[in-house]
C-alpha cells in the first residue's frame, strides 16, 4: 500500500512513521507513506496556500489551485482508490472503515487546517471525507496518523501475530475480556482461576461471555 499525505505542516507526522510496527511495515514494503508539501504548489512568491473567505467570516480558507495541482499530479503518477480529506465534518472513523482501506493500493490523505478547504476541491477530486471523532484538533495531521496506523496494522504481514488483529476490540464489534499475565497473585489480586485451567473451550467460553458483560457495561451501543 501507497499513502500519499498533503499537508502544510508534515513535520508533524514523521515519528509516527519512523516507530514500531510502522517503521516495520515500511521496512518489510508492506506500506510506503509519502509526504507532500502544500506550499510546494503554491503559484505565487510568498508560497500562499490560503485566503480569506468569499461572502466574509472568521478564518482562512485553503485555496484551490495549490491543492488541485497537487492531486492532479500525483493522479497523473498512478491511480488512487480513494482521495481522502481529513475533516471534522466527515463520517466519524470506526474499525469497519480502517478495514476497507486496508485492502486498498494507493491512497492520498489530505490534511485539513484553517477553515477547510475550498468546496472546488471537494467537487474536484475528493471521494471519502473521515473525521477521527467529534471533537475539533488543529488540524488534519493528528488524524492522518490515526488513520493511517490503524489501516496499516491491518495489512497481511504487518502484525506479528496474524491472529492479533482478529481479537482486537471491535473487531467483531465486542471490547476485549479482561487479559493477565505473571504473576498469578498480586497484591491479593487473583488471575481467573479459568486461565490457568488449561481448558481451552472453557477459556474461550470465559472470554466470550466477559466480552459481552463488558461490551454491556461500557459501549451498549455497540450491542
Ligand atoms: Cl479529521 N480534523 C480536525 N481538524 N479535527 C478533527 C478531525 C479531523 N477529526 C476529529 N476532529
Amino acid at each position: 500500500m501507497r499513502i500519499d499525505i498533503i499537508s502544510v505542516l508534515p513535520e508533524l507526522m514523521e515519528s509516527p512513521f519512523k516507530t514500531s510496527i510502522l517503521r516495520r511495515a515500511m521496512d518489510k514494503g508492506l506500506a510506503e507513506v509519502h509526504f507532500h508539501h502544500l506550499r510546494d504548489w503554491s503559484t505565487n512568491k510568498h508560497r500562499q496556500i490560503d485566503d480569506e473567505p468569499y461572502g466574509g467570516g472568521a478564518g482562512m480558507v485553503m485555496m484551490v489551485e495549490p491543492l488541485d495541482k497537487c492531486i492532479s499530479e500525483l493522479k497523473s503518477q498512478r491511480n488512487y482508490d480513494e482521495v481522502i480529506y481529513l475533516t471534522p465534518d466527515g463520517i466519524t472513523l470506526n474499525q469497519k472503515i480502517a478495514n476497507t482501506l486496508s485492502i486498498k493500493n494507493n491512497l492520498i490523505f489530505l490534511c485539513g487546517h484553517y477553515k477547510g478547504i475550498d468546496q472546488r476541491v471537494r467537487d474536484l477530486h475528493i471521494t471519502k471525507e473521515i473525521s477521527i471523532g467529534d471533537y475539533v484538533l488543529t488540524g488534519g495531521e493528528l488524524a492522518a496518523c490515526v488513520l493511517a496506523d490503524s489501516v496499516i496494522r491491518l495489512i497481511p504481514g504487518v502484525l506479528n501475530d496474524e491472529q492479533s488483529a482478529l481479537t482486537d476490540s471491535f473487531q467483531d464489534d465486542l471490547l476485549s475480556p479482561p487479559i493477565y499475565t505473571r504473576p498469578e497473585s498480586y497484591k491479593g489480586l487473583e488471575v481467573p482461576k479459568v486461565l490457568l485451567s488449561g481448558n481451552f473451550a472453557q477459556i474461550e467460553e470465559w472470554r466470550h461471555e466477559e466480552a459481552v458483560r463488558i461490551t454491556k457495561e461500557k459501549r451498549p451501543d455497540l450491542l
